[in-house]
């Protein structure tokens, strides 16, 4: 037996679950009269056994989720329960000034987060509670770009399962490792006997680092996020920028009008993002923020240390920043010497 099949701790789990037993046969007559509910705090000791730094529950009746109803009852008909999956990462790589390393740091975290929910999922599966796994990010429906390409957003499920508030940089905040998390969503037919609501308190701290670190502008305190700026710098090797360089090899006359839109060091990083995963070219608004109990007070302390050591170096970092030309993005970069202006040449007929 795989270790899947046989999973570590189910048998402490199973008793413990109200009506566990009859569950067996209720996918053949799935008809939800909400007498069999399970134990919320059974199924939260499945997510932490399975290694989740985090977990919580929505029902999928609960107003704030209501734009996102539609998708998710499209991926899983019989969905009663989100379940709210948290993985913390690890902050001083998030924080590096070497960013390769934060985007690993986010692929390796990723590659837990769905073998954690895919566990947590086969556990249940044991106890007859039926479900589905979202993915963290990619792959997403892409039949549906540039339009809403994922079906859950895990931001808007966690702040429902109470485990953090968005904050100004527009990231899920948890109360105790702030915006070092990553989410997942995992969809179940099973009702529970007690659900999660929002937090009563922001961990965002308002000293907004985020604003000011962020090359292109897009997040402000007071104006919606600027999706397009930072999805033309920071997913500059994605889909959007991938068209971009099937662009530019087919319309450029020759190699150096194929060298002005993307030199070298430009396709070699495209080269290394199909090879191994896409290089984010950002995340700051992430490294900066101290929101959180495991960083605030030390923040607090010693705010003048954090800014030398932690901010100056991303926001001072020599780099390319991608910007559409005569954006507002490319005016705020334009400010900061450090960073070169690049332009992303897309054809108006692909621009969003
Ligand atoms: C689309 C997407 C993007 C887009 C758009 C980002 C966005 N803000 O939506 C782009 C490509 C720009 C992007 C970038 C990044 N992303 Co992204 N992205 C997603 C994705 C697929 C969906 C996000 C979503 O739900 N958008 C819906 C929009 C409408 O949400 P919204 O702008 O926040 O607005 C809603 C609410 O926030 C609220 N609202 C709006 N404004 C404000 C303002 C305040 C102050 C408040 C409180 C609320 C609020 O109302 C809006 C409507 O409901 C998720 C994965 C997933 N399936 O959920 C990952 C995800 C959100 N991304 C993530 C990460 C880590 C990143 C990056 C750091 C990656 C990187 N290294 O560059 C950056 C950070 C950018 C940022 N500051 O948001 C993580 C976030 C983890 C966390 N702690 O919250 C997620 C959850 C992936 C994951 N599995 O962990 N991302
Ligand atoms: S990832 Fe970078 S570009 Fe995107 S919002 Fe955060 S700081 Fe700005
Ligand atoms: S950096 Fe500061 S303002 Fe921005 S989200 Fe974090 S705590 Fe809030």
């Amino acid at each position: 037996m795989t270790s899947e099949s046989s999973p570590q701790g189910l048998d402490q789990a199973g008793p413990a679950l109200m009506n566990a037993g009859n569950r067996q046969d209720r996918s053949s007559s799935f008809s939800d009269t909400g007498a069999n509910l399970i134990s919320a705090e059974d199924i939260r000791r499945i997510c932490l056994e399975a290694g989740a730094y985090d977990a919580g529950f929505v029902d999928i009746n609960r107003e704030s989720l209501a734009i996102e109803r539609k998708d998710i009852l499209r991926v899983y008909p019989r969905t009663r329960t989100i379940i709210s999956v948290i993985q913390d990462l690890n902050r001083e790589t998030i924080q590096s000034p070497a960013r390769y390393l934060s985007t690993e740091e986010f692929y390796r975290s990723s590659d837990d987060l769905a073998r954690i929910s895919r566990t947590i999922l086969r556990r249940l599966n044991q106890l007859g509670i039926r479900g589905v796994a979202m993915t963290g990010a990619f792959p997403m429906d892409m039949n549906k770009y540039p339009g809403k390409i994922w079906d859950v957003s895990h931001k808007l499920v966690a702040v429902a399962a109470g485990r953090g508030h968005m904050g100004i940089n527009r990231l899920v905040l948890h109360p105790k490792c702030g915006s070092c998390i990553e989410l997942n969503s995992i969809l179940i037919d099973a009702e529970l006997d007690r659900y999660d609501h929002p937090l009563a308190q922001n961990p965002c701290s308002d000293c907004r680092l985020c604003v000011a670190v962020c090359p292109v502008g897009a997040i402000s305190r007071d104006k919606p996020f600027d999706f397009m700026a930072c999805m033309t710098h920071s997913y500059r090797d994605n889909s959007f920028g991938f068209l971009d360089w099937i662009d530019a090899m087919i319309s450029s006359a020759d190699l150096s009008a194929y060298r002005s839109r993307f030199r070298d060091s430009e396709t070699a990083s495209m080269w290394q993002s199909l090879m191994y995963k896409m290089d984010f070219k950002c995340g700051c608004c992430m490294a900066v923020c101290p929101a959180g109990q495991d960083i605030q007070a030390g923040f607090q302390e010693r705010k003048a240390g954090f800014i030398k050591e932690i901010f100056r170096p991303l926001k001072d970092r020599k780099e390319p920043i991608y910007v559409v030309a005569g954006s507002e993005a490319e005016v705020r970069a334009r400010r900061n010497p450090n960073k070169e202006i690049r332009y992303v040449g897309l054809s108006p007929a692909r621009r969003i």
